[in-house]
């Protein structure tokens, strides 16, 4: 793995309704990641956080085009910031290791990483798709539409942060522990085909075959892997400080083995980890769940 990370935190908390997701990155960092991977032997810079304006939440006089997207123009601000602010990195390097905020900052974060790479790889793991459009989405929320942006699905105001859409191939996606889909999703995972490990596969296979088989299925055409990881894949009870928890989902112990192969795989080329919310937590278990699953995909070993 590169040996030079840098750490983007992004208090963003607009693509979505809970407040307190925007303290993530504090809290991250609070848990201890930088000492973390300063002890295996990465050079660290962290960058802090990529400044949030919160302009107006006024949904009354938005355009036609413009409804069911909450907060649409801020959030694009936000990830227009964090997509140069990641490319950056990347030609200086350098893994950018971006702390969430919740996941409509997945928006930037692919296009500022896709563009270095001809055949991107994204691993989503999440209980959701995140594969909403403003048509189909039952809340307005953005974090629940990222990856359907990535795919050049969805406002252009959005699909055209980075001048150039889109970011990614419907191939070159793995989506690994969903068990919430909405209808318009599950439709748009059909008639792309894009991999779903949903927990049911989790279930019969295991995690170490799910893994197994999306890293074979991941590596075949790309020539970088980014993974996304929403903290609400894991199981409520491991990770609680989330702000839409669905039951049942991936085990603390699953979701080590899968960074730890991950890190095996030297696939990863960059990754976001997000919303963390300490307002919704116990204790800042879910930053500290975060930040053993970095440690994890960085190469830490139980022995
Ligand atoms: B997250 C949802 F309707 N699908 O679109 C939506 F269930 O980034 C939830 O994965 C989205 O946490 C969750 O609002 C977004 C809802
Ligand atoms: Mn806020
Ligand atoms: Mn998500
Ligand atoms: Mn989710």
């Amino acid at each position: 793995m590169n040996q030079q990370i840098s750490i983007i935190g992004v208090p963003m908390d607009l693509g979505q309704t809970r407040r307190g997701v925007d303290m993530g990155p504090s809290a991250i960092r609070y848990a201890g990641i930088v000492e973390r991977l300063q002890n295996l032997k990465y050079d660290i810079k962290d960058l802090g956080n990529i400044e949030i304006s919160h302009l107006t939440d006024d949904q009354t006089d938005v355009n036609e085009d413009e409804q069911n997207l909450r907060n649409l123009q801020e959030v694009k601000e936000v990830n227009e910031k964090l997509a140069s602010s990641i490319s950056k990195e990347i030609s200086e390097e350098r893994f950018p290791l971006i702390l969430g905020g919740d996941h409509s900052i997945g928006i930037g974060t692919i296009a500022g990483v896709a563009k270095h790479y001809n055949n991107l790889g994204v691993i989503w793991f999440d209980a959701h798709g995140d594969l909403n459009t403003a048509e189909t989405s039952p809340t307005g929320n953005i974090h629940g539409m990222s990856l359907a942006v990535g795919l050049g699905l969805g406002h252009e105001k959005l699909t055209n942060i980075g001048e150039y859409t889109p970011k990614i191939k419907p191939e070159n996606i793995v989506i690994i522990g969903a068990r919430s889909l909405d209808d318009g999703e599950k439709d748009l995972i059909r008639e792309q085909g894009i991999k779903v490990y949903s927990m049911h596969e989790i279930d019969r296979l295991g995690m170490s075959k799910v893994m197994e088989q999306a890293i074979a299925y991941i590596s075949k055409n790309t020539d970088g892997v980014h993974l996304s990881l929403d903290l609400d894949a894991l199981n409520p009870h491991d990770a609680p400080g989330v702000g839409t928890p669905v039951l049942g989902g991936v085990s603390y112990r699953e979701s080590h083995l899968a960074m730890e192969m991950l890190a095996e795989a030297n696939i990863i080329t960059s990754a976001e980890f997000v919303e963390v919310n300490p307002i919704l937590d116990e204790r800042n278990k879910t930053a500290t769940v975060a930040v053993a699953l970095m440690g994890s995909l960085f190469g830490e070993k139980l022995t």
